[in-house]
């Protein structure tokens, strides 16, 4: 856990909007439902967040829209492009955590998804080294 490479996962950082679904829970297969999702990528801890229109909000604050609702670990985790039986969509990563849970991702322009594919690719490859 040098000090380098914390520097070095702390550095891979993004945010953006992705579509994904879960399609895996404790390693056993999960209906889709395929969401816009306001995803973070901090730490080496990937976040998917609520729908702010779907998330329960009482308060109108524009800081409480933001819920989280799924993280995912990303040491040990894998990813990788998804193969055609996985999905009819574009442009789909797979990622598989700790524990049995399996997220698709997708979007469909292409320099996003590949941005986002690099990324965690990266962090997974730092903290094999922690
Ligand atoms: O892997 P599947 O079952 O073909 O995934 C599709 C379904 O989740 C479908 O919803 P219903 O379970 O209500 O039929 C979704 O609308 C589709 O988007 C899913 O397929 P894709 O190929 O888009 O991942």
């Amino acid at each position: 856990n040098s000090p380098e490479t914390q520097h070095n996962v702390q550095n891979l950082e993004k945010a953006g909007i992705l579509n994904k679904t879960k399609v895996s829970e404790n390693g056993k297969k999960v209906r889709k439902n395929w969401t816009q999702t306001w995803t973070v990528l901090h730490g080496g801890v990937l976040t998917f967040h609520k729908d702010p229109k779907s998330a329960a909000m009482g308060a109108s604050n524009k800081t409480n829209q933001i819920v989280p609702e799924f993280t995912v670990e990303l040491r040990g985790a894998t990813i990788g492009w998804a193969s055609k039986d996985k999905s009819s969509k574009k442009n789909v990563l797979e990622l598989k955590g700790k524990n049995g849970v399996e997220f698709l991702i997708q979007y469909d322009t292409e320099s996003i998804i590949n941005d986002w594919h690099k990324v965690l690719t990266d962090t997974i490859r730092q903290l094999e080294y922690q």
